[in-house]
């Protein structure tokens, strides 16, 4: 292991910068641009940091050592003034004894010394890049080994059926009392339980993590563009009372119920749209409608709705339905009373996007329907450990149906199974990670973490 070093926060001008050193050769790094001072472990000590040329800046230097370092190898942080001038000009002169670390290379050492496993190593990505409570819940419970204690707890029974099958397999002729097909086909439907339904979380888990896109759809002047001011508390949109105000669509980010979101406002639907930004605008709208998490559908209730947007209407409403992705229709416009009823619209609300009314309604309908009312204790925010829990999954299932269609000889095949579903919940915590997958994980860290 070589010594690192890496300017630690992110570019630009701030109150403090900082550089962190790592690896056997951090001390000897550090005391040659403090002027070969002495650092006492764990304690904040004033330092000035110099170059051939002179005084770089003053600052504060921490130095721990590899037994009480969070990497596990001695680590230095040097907080200087957040000048970039001053922060590469100090990182120079460390570069003179130490290599540029890679991106998310300290965290890897911690990984390698055994600090944290891969789960908890990759938590650290997600809580730096978490800009929601759910997002920051979740990297949080990942970090302090909430999913990592999660996949043990899977692991443990498919561990212990995966003994017994192979006692009986080793030792055909000891009296170990034999496990009976029934026994192992229900030991494995209950093991499966567990990682399907952690698997499942990841829908919930991947909103937390990269936010639900949120279209505003509906009949032109129905108030699309009002609502998105609205629920962004500024005006974002061109509102005006003729139809067709809206030709592109309109991203924003926003939040809801702890949640990130993008709402998104688009172009009016209508039937035979005429010019070229007009269709245009309508094939963008009906692309949300391919795409978004969920949806509100506006709908201007002081009117009576008519043919075309009963069409347009149950279009959408049909298009969300087929996406199994949740749907709010906003009945817009309370202010100038109801027109008609509601007739079996999904989840009707009523707003009046002018006033203000009936927002905290519609945010609270849409966020129970992105992530229900109770979020589960430990949710999966990664593709990787999703997919690896679906893997793991589908081994029980082929090992089921070895034991189920296998009549005497299932034990040998269902062994196999269960070993692969071990192998892919041991990868989720890093056992036997090969140096290409930890490169694809740590590569997307920043330098310097
Ligand atoms: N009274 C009342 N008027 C509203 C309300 N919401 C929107 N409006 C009015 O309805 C008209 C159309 O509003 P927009 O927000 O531009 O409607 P839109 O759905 O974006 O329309 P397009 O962009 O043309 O598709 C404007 O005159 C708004 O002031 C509401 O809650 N109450
Ligand atoms: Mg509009």
């Amino acid at each position: 292991m070589d010594t690192i070093a890496a300017i630690a926060t992110p570019p630009g001008e701030g109150a403090l910068g900082m550089i962190r050193l790592g690896g056997p050769g951090a001390r000897q790094v550090i005391a040659s641009m403090i002027g070969e001072r002495e650092l006492s472990p764990r304690q904040a000590c004033r330092v000035s940091v110099s170059d051939e040329k002179g005084t770089i800046d003053e600052g504060v230097a921490v130095f721990y050592p590899a037994e009480s370092s969070p990497i596990g190898e001695d680590l230095v942080e040097l907080s200087l003034h957040g000048s970039p001038y001053i922060l590469s000009r100090a990182l120079a002169r460390a570069l003179v004894r130490a290599r540029l670390a890679r991106p998310g290379e300290f965290t890897q050492r911690a990984f390698l010394a055994g600090k944290l496993d891969l789960a908890q190593a990759e938590a650290v990505c997600s809580l730096i890049r978490s800009r929601s409570e759910a997002a920051h819940r979740a990297a949080l419970r990942q970090l302090s080994g909430g999913l990592s204690q999660a996949i043990r707890d899977c692991r443990r029974p498919i561990f212990e059926l995966l003994v017994r099958v192979e006692a009986c397999l080793d030792h055909p002729e000891e009296d170990i009392p034999s496990l009976t097909a029934e026994q192992a086909c229900a030991a494995l439907r209950q093991a499966r339980q567990p990682l399907l339904r952690l698997a499942d979380s990841f829908s919930q888990g991947r909103l937390a993590a990269e936010g639900a896109r949120i279209a505003l759809l509906g009949r032109p002047n129905a108030g699309k563009s009002s609502l998105l001011n609205a629920l962004l508390g500024r005006e974002r949109a061109i509102v005006q009372p003729t139809p067709g105000t809206t030709r592109d669509t309109i991203e924003e980010p926003s939040e809801l119920q702890g949640l990130p979101a993008v709402l998104i406002d688009t172009a009016g639907l209508r039937e035979g749209g005429v010019d070229g930004a007009e269709r245009e605008g309508a094939r963008r709208s009906r692309a949300e409608l391919g795409d978004c998490d969920a949806a509100v559908l506006v709908i201007d209730a002081a009117r009576r709705p008519e043919g075309e947007d009963r069409r347009i209407h149950d279009g959408i409403i049909e298009a969300l339905a087929r996406r199994r992705a949740p749907l709010v229709c906003a009945l817009n416009k309370s202010d100038l009373g109801r027109a008609w009823e509601e007739e079996g619209l999904p989840n009707p609300v009523a707003v009046s996007a002018l006033r203000g009314d009936g927002l905290e309604e519609l945010r609270r309908t849409l966020g129970g329907l992105l992530v229900g009312t109770q979020p589960p204790p430990v949710l999966i925010t990664s593709a990787r450990h999703a997919a690896a829990l679906q893997k793991a999954a589908s081994e029980l299932e082929e090992a089921l149906s070895a034991v189920e269609y296998h009549g005497a000889r299932w034990e040998d095949r269902a062994a196999c199974h269960l070993r692969e579903a071990d192998r892919a919940l041991g990868l989720i915590l890093g056992e036997n990670a090969g140096e290409d997958a930890l490169h694809a994980i740590f590569s997307r860290f920043c330098v310097g973490k």
